[in-house]
């Protein structure tokens, strides 16, 4: 009786490990607003400087909590930024330098080359809710029906926001030309994942862009992120 008790706790009470993700059997509301549904999950830092210059905490800090459920990956990310800009009014148009939340997606963890093809995105959010990847034809395109986008300022400290996302995975064979079905995620998945974001305040090109993860430079540059989803962390899905 005592060991069964104690296989059962342990069954139940298992920590969630850095590399997994846990399941939310609760809807999560994309109005950005935290309620207890995310109370399950870590917070993760947005600390990683990948270009520009080291911002203070006022001008940039942030950190962010994932979890899934069979529909949708949800993101919530706590920002603090002085300045909210969206200076640029074509969403195609140098979407980087204004102010994005940038959301790096492996529905398979393949890895790999994904600057021109969909077996990864790299979804650039702006405060207009509209995301934007590169397509197959080199072109920028949006891709606002991947994803429901929301943030709002919120009471906890100045130039304080809750910016929440929920976002659809597609498969490795997704392409423009045959825009496949969103995937139903399932435990045991393993996704590749990465957040930053582009900082501007008023300059002409983006001031600071820093990332959740610590990216290896090639040739002194650590912008990897929107070419190789190799330099994305690999997470597990986890049913608990
Ligand atoms: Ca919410
Ligand atoms: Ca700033
Ligand atoms: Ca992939
Ligand atoms: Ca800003």
């Amino acid at each position: 009786m005592f060991s069964k008790y104690l296989v059962l706790t342990s069954l139940i009470c298992t920590p969630i490990a850095a590399n997994e993700i846990t399941y939310t059997p609760t809807k999560i509301q994309v109005d950005g607003i935290a309620d207890s549904a995310w109370d399950k999950a870590k917070w993760h830092d947005i600390s990683h400087l990948i270009q520009g210059d080291q911002p203070s905490s006022e001008d940039f800090s942030g950190r962010y909590k994932v979890l899934w459920d069979e529909q949708y990956l949800y993101l919530q990310a706590e920002l603090t930024d002085d300045v909210l800009i969206d200076k640029i009014a074509d969403p195609l148009d140098r979407y980087w330098d204004d102010d994005a939340l940038e959301v790096f997606i492996d529905s398979d963890a393949s890895g790999g080359n994904h600057q021109f093809n969909h077996t990864a995105m790299a979804y650039h959010i702006a405060l207009d809710n509209q995301a934007i990847d590169i397509a197959e034809n080199k072109s920028p395109r949006d891709f606002n029906d991947h994803l429901v986008s929301q943030w709002k300022r919120s009471s906890a400290a100045p130039n304080h926001i809750i910016w929440e996302v929920a976002i659809k995975l597609y498969p490795n064979d997704f392409t423009d030309a045959k825009p496949l079905e969103a995937i139903q995620l399932q435990a045991g998945q393993k996704i590749g994942f990465m957040l930053a974001y582009c900082d501007n305040d008023g300059s002409d090109t983006r001031e600071h862009f820093v990332g959740s993860h610590e990216i290896k430079p090639v040739k002194g540059d650590k912008n990897r992120g929107w070419i190789d989803a190799g330099v994305f962390g690999q997470y597990t899905l986890k049913h608990q």
